[in-house]
């Protein structure tokens, strides 16, 4: 039975007065975070603007438990807790709550590494397609030809695929996830909190801030990407590819709104040509055979 919002708790572990902006995503993402894990969920945490909304003083933003790391040792820490709380015999889901930078860039290595080692944790990775917290640079998870503080002209080189790149390292569950559908996501945490080993969750995330849209609009813009094709909701559990309901539809081209309308509602891709719309346009066909392929199997 899939889950419904009547079903969720109640108990709030994003508390009011935190520091993000308005219409953050990275917000909205912990109060899921907190509706599917609740009082089990132990955070890993390293630097980007969650620290900042977490405040200075322990406990004024976020009501989870918190270890705060440098960006190199995240997934090493959380998976050093993990095993602690083992031994210890203490029930507990240990969750590396990340950037875009922190996962795909600066704490690369040691993701990979514990997810080759098969550590017992979940690694979230909020993709908000830049480094925002020190004042939108590009990440490796910017797409191409959006404008950034460091990519005026547009970003040349195309989004790094992490799901993919996860899927590759053979972990036990892999998923995408979006914070216009709160419950495929919950649903998705839950999930990978039952399976033991190394989960990776991405979620997408649009920032206001950085993309240069109205706050009022981010679960707009997010379910946009699904609508468009941009982004795809899909879970593997042992490898095994579904495309997940929200972007079921979308498997047939057909039903897919013109990626400008994702493009026009945000200022960072002003100044893109209609040569690289195109170009977009035959990434994201050439995305959707992968995975349709790899569901297939
Ligand atoms: C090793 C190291 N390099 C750089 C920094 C500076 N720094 C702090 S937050 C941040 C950006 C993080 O970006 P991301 O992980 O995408 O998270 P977001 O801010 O977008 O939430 C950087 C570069 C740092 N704290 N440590
Ligand atoms: S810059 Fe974006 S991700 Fe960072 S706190 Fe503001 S809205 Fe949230």
């Amino acid at each position: 039975m899939p889950l419904t919002i009547r079903e969720l708790p109640r108990e709030k572990y994003v508390l009011p007065g935190h520091a993000a902006c308005p219409g953050c995503p990275e917000a909205m993402g912990l109060r899921y975070v907190g509706m599917a894990l609740g009082r089990r969920a132990i955070l890993v945490i390293p630097a980007g603007c969650t620290s900042i909304i977490q405040g200075l003083s322990p406990g004024s933003g976020l009501a989870f438990p918190i270890i705060n790391v440098a960006f190199a040792s995240s997934d090493a820490v959380a998976a050093g807790a993990s095993a602690a709380k083992e031994v210890l015999g203490e029930d507990a889901i240990v969750v590396v709550w990340a950037g875009d930078g922190a996962t795909s860039d600066i704490g690369f290595a040691t993701l990979s590494g514990a997810a080759e080692r098969g550590d017992n944790i979940i690694h979230i990775c909020v993709d908000n397609e830049a480094y925002m917290n020190t004042g939108i640079q590009r990440s490796s998870q910017t797409p191409r030809g959006a404008w950034t503080t460091t990519t005026w002209r547009g970003k040349a080189e195309p989004k790094k695929n992490m799901p993919l790149i996860m899927l590759s390292h053979g972990v036990p569950y892999v998923a995408t996830a979006s914070v216009a559908y709160p419950l495929d996501f919950i649903e998705k945490l839950r999930k990978a909190a039952t399976i033991r080993g190394f989960k990776y969750i991405h979620l997408h995330a649009p920032c206001p801030v950085g993309w240069r849209f109205d706050p009022s609009e981010t679960v707009e813009i997010a379910r946009l990407a699904i609508e468009t094709g941009m982004w795809v909701l899909f879970e593997a559990e042992r490898g095994r590819v579904a495309i997940s309901p929200p972007s079921r539809p979308y498997v047939d081209k057909s039903r897919r709104k013109p990626i400008v309308e994702y493009l026009k509602r945000q200022g960072r891709f002003r100044n893109i040509t209609e040569e690289l719309v195109k170009e977009l346009e035959r990434e994201v066909d050439e995305y959707w055979s992968i995975l349709i392929k790899l569901s297939s199997q």
